[in-house]
């Protein structure tokens, strides 16, 4: 129902985060590397027939000259998920990011955060869930357990608190 896509598998120690996330939510994708730059044809035929293959979301993970997820989403009738990654050939993160997310009007990429490929995991399950009940149910599981997560360490924290001495 997914497809994780990098443009190397120097990616893949940030992009298995977002296989992680779908795994934890039980949504079934496929995980591979389509370089832009270095398989034009094999993105062109990814992106062309992922549809026809059943795959609902794209999540694309690059670093540096990030040319994947935007291409992807010109060809695809898709909603693509980007994932800028920190890679070698990063000056800072900042040239991935830019590349990913500047895209221009008609072509949209849903850009998370710098390596934040959990993120984009857990985006597009929730973009699935819009017409699954089970999977909507599973995510609201999920942000409950977020949720008493936070509430325990704030207990924790409060607990920690030396006694107040102005009253
Ligand atoms: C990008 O160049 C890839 O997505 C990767 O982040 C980066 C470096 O690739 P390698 O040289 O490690 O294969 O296209």
């Amino acid at each position: 129902m997914v497809a994780i896509i990098m443009g190397s598998d120097s990616d893949l120690p940030v992009m298995q985060k977002a296989a992680d996330a779908l795994t934890e939510l039980e949504v079934p994708f496929e995980m591979t590397i389509v370089s832009a730059h270095r398989t034009p044809e094999r993105m062109f035929r990814f992106a062309q027939s992922a549809h026809e293959r059943g795959i609902r979301v794209i999540i694309a993970g690059a670093g540096g000259a990030a040319h994947l997820p935007g291409m992807v989403a010109a060809i695809s009738p898709l909603p693509v998920i980007g994932v800028p990654v920190k890679s070698s050939n990063s000056i800072d993160g900042w040239d991935s990011i830019l590349s990913i997310l500047q895209m221009p009007e008609g072509v949209p990429v849903a850009t998370v955060a710098l390596n934040a490929a959990r993120n984009a995991g857990i985006l597009a399950a929730q973009m699935l869930a819009t017409g699954d009940a089970a999977l909507l149910g599973r995510i609201q599981v999920y942000k409950k357990r977020l949720e008493a997560a936070v509430l325990e360490k704030a207990a924790r924290m409060e607990g920690d608190k030396p006694p107040r001495t102005d009253s």
